[in-house]
């Protein structure tokens, strides 16, 4: 039975990459039965960029509000709080000790926060390592995420690779799953990806039906007078195109003929349309989740309650392999 890990932070609402790239395919995968899935809210992994420690708990607890709205179901997945389970840190520090500062120093994800203007805490340099403790504290072989972790991904495969040489076979090799929209760029920068750090640019899951709408409307395009679907050369209404093809089922060529004629404008107020009907059940069934907090609490301490042998079990037989007493 293979076993799926993935986490996600609490840093803010629900956007549309989150879901293309990652919660959809997170509810998809539960209908495979012949897998186990973790998934969890990384808070300790949300403290490494700026935050209001008042507001943190309610953070949390919307995520895990979105998770549940948004299809995650404890019945068939093993939903939970990082840092309720301590091996999460513990495994990271045994790894910190076979990471290299050289392969930290070269992810991308760090680069752009610090080129962005992030001054950089130790915790984001180290983010990576405190990940691949957390796929690897699971066994976790497959990790549906969008492509902005792949790297770090890849970090998990050469930390198990390193620990399994030196102390002797304990970790799978992790693979990434992508989605079919693994990067939705951001809706005024098609150069960056569509990130809760750059929120106007933003399609938050919650946005009000007015919002949807202005946001779409106000979207980069460029000066060409037909749609099309060309992401190296035309990216901003490429991604355009991309999100009305994975919210409609169309293919990208289907959606490029189907407007073909049709003016930007018109364009965006159908997209607009088809974003407000696809989450609008979502919001919905978010406001009926949000008000059931005694439920949502229930499901995380479950959640932490089954995860936490699985990560005993595992940090026990890295203490053994290390030579710790
Ligand atoms: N633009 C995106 N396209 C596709 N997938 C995306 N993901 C994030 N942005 C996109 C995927 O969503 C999952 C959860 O992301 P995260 O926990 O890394 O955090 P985030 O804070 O929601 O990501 P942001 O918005 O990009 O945050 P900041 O601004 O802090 O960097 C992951 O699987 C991620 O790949």
């Amino acid at each position: 039975m293979k076993t799926i890990v993935s986490g996600i932070q609490p840093s803010g609402t629900l956007h549309l990459g989150n879901y293309l790239g990652f919660l959809r395919q997170a509810v998809e995968l539960q209908d495979n039965s012949g897998c186990k899935r973790f998934y969890f809210i990384v808070d300790f992994h949300s403290l490494t960029g700026r935050y209001n420690p008042k507001e943190k708990a309610k953070e949390i607890y919307e995520l895990a509000v979105d998770l549940l709205a948004g299809g995650i179901d404890p019945k068939k997945s093993t939903l939970f709080i990082q840092s309720h389970i301590e091996e999460h840190a513990n495994l990271a520090w045994i790894f910190n000790t076979i990471t290299s500062m050289g392969q930290l120093e070269r992810m991308v994800e760090y680069k752009e926060k610090v080129a962005q203007g992030i001054t950089p805490n130790a915790g984001l340099f180290d983010y990576p390592v405190l990940m691949a403790a957390d796929i690897l504290l699971y066994k976790g072989e497959l990790v549906p995420v969008g492509e902005d972790q792949l790297q770090h991904i890849e970090l998990a495969r050469d930390t198990a690779r390193a620990f399994n040489r030196r102390f002797g076979k304990t970790f799978p090799e992790p693979k990434a799953i992508l989605t079919k929209a693994p990067r939705v760029m951001s809706l005024n920068n098609a150069r960056q990806k569509m990130s809760k750090s750059l929120p106007q640019g933003c399609l938050f899951l919650t946005d009000s039906p007015k919002v949807m709408r202005e946001k779409i409307m106000r979207a980069e395009t460029d000066s060409h007078a037909e749609i099309g679907c060309d992401p190296k050369r035309r990216a901003a209404i490429s991604n355009l195109v991309m999100i009305y093809a994975e919210l409609s089922g169309m293919t990208t060529s289907e959606v490029v003929k189907m407007f073909k004629g049709v003016g930007y404008a018109e364009f965006k107020k159908e997209l607009a349309e088809l974003v407000i009907k696809t989450f609008k059940p979502f919001q919905e069934r978010r406001a009926k989740v949000f008000k059931n907090k005694a439920q949502v609490m229930k499901v995380l301490e479950e959640g932490a309650r089954n995860a936490r042998p699985i990560a005993r079990a595992t940090m026990e037989e890295v203490r053994k392999k290390v030579g710790l007493i």
